[in-house]
């Protein structure tokens, strides 16, 4: 079997990490871009990385950034993998409203930089574009599945689209292997921090042992189709693996309230909460009546993706993925992680 090499934009992020580690285990020589920082971004992945002159598993990084033609084209160009996984992106939405140009250049153009060098250097690098459940945002359907119209709600949004349809237009007219994947949200104990989930279970697991006081948090009724991130990196993987590029629809099918996952946190914690009040005002209290959750103008969306639910029919079908994962199985893996930080913090 000819050698294969991936090329990660994103290595990172929460999925760049993930998905690294499964490359590794089929055997794939991995280098991923990283941007320079003047602190180290690297936890995520400094337990597969090892210094060059020592190292022992084939996982390299380089320094780039997506927002930069040239670096983009010469690391494709030095490397030449078989694959390129494009991940790299300002993934907050709601940070998406505060900087949206800076989210576009990223999120959309990033992805134009990569689809023309790959033109330029070589057509037979197979490409994949992280696409967004974001993308369906006012949706107009439900479930959502590979045919539903797209509605998107933020510059994120808006910036995922443009990539999506890029994607697709390089893969027509250029005709090189490039497909998206739409991706519904995916968490772990890897997720940024303040993405919703991993800020739950942190202060949840914090809150019990006494080392906080309190959540603030925004809307609590928009609904979620979550997924394990573990899963979700196999899929990503099959995607480009497939006999031809396409494009597919990844989630559980399931969808919960920020609510309902609260209390399924708070329910695995073994902690008992009441809640009280409505709208903005709508708090949780513990055992002793201590306030532990409010609700904050500040963590409201300028315009919301109020409900996401998808249809993984395709995937599972041509693909033969399905989630392993359920949501229970994410609420334990995502508390044990946090639990053990705070045990080695005494
Ligand atoms: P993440 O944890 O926020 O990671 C994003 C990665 O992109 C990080 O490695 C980040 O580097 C890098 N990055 C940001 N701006 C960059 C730039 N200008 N140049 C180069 N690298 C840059 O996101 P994730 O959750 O792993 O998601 C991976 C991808 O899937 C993203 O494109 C996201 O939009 C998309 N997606 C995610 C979900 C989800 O639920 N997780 C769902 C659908 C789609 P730093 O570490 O230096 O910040
Ligand atoms: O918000 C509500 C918030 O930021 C989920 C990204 O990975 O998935 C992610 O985007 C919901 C929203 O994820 C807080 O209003 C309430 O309705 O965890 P989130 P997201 O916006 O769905 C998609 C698929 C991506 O592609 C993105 O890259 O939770 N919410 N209170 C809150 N959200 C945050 N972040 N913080 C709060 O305090």
């Amino acid at each position: 079997m000819k050698k294969k090499i991936a090329l990660i934009f994103g290595v990172t992020g929460q999925d760049g990490a993930y998905l690294s580690k499964f490359l590794l285990k089929k055997g794939y020589t991995v280098h991923g871009v990283k941007r320079r920082g003047s602190t180290l971004n690297t936890y995520r992945i400094d337990d597969i990385y090892s210094d060059p002159l020592i190292k022992k598993n084939k996982f390299y990084l380089h320094y780039g950034d997506i927002t930069d033609s040239i670096a983009v084209f010469n690391i494709i160009k030095k490397i030449n993998p078989s694959e390129i996984y494009n991940l790299a992106a300002q993934s907050h939405v709601a940070v998406s409203f505060e900087i949206p140009e800076y989210t576009t250049n990223t999120d959309a153009l990033g992805t134009l930089r990569i689809l023309e060098a790959i033109t330029k250097i070589n057509k037979k690098i197979k490409f994949y574009q992280a696409g967004s459940s974001e993308m369906f945002g006012k949706v107009v359907e439900r479930p959502q599945t590979e045919k539903t119209p797209f509605y998107p709600r933020s510059p994120y949004g808006v910036a995922k689209l443009y990539s999506h349809w890029i994607t697709i237009n390089y893969r027509e007219s250029h005709n090189i292997f490039a497909s998206n994947g739409i991706l519904f949200n995916h968490e772990s104990p890897l997720r940024g921090e303040t993405f919703v989930t991993k800020k739950i279970v942190k202060a949840l697991c914090r809150i019990k042992q006494k080392k906080q006081k309190k959540l603030i948090l925004g809307n609590l009724y928009s609904k979620r189709d979550w997924g394990h991130a573990i899963d979700y990196v196999e899929a990503i993987w099959k995607i480009l693996q497939h006999n031809r590029p396409d494009d597919f629809v990844i989630c559980t099918g399931k969808q919960y309230s920020i609510k309902q996952f609260i209390n399924l946190v708070a329910k695995n914690l073994k902690m008992k909460i009441i809640w009280r009040g409505k709208g903005i005002n709508e708090k949780a209290y513990d055992r002793e009546n201590n306030c532990i959750i409010e609700c904050n103008k500040k963590y409201l969306r300028p315009a919301e993706v109020d409900t996401l639910q998808g249809d993984y029919s395709k995937a599972r079908k041509k693909l033969n993925w399905k989630p392993k994962i359920g949501i229970n199985g994410l609420i334990k893996d995502m508390i044990a992680y946090e639990l053990n930080l705070l045990t080695d913090d005494y």
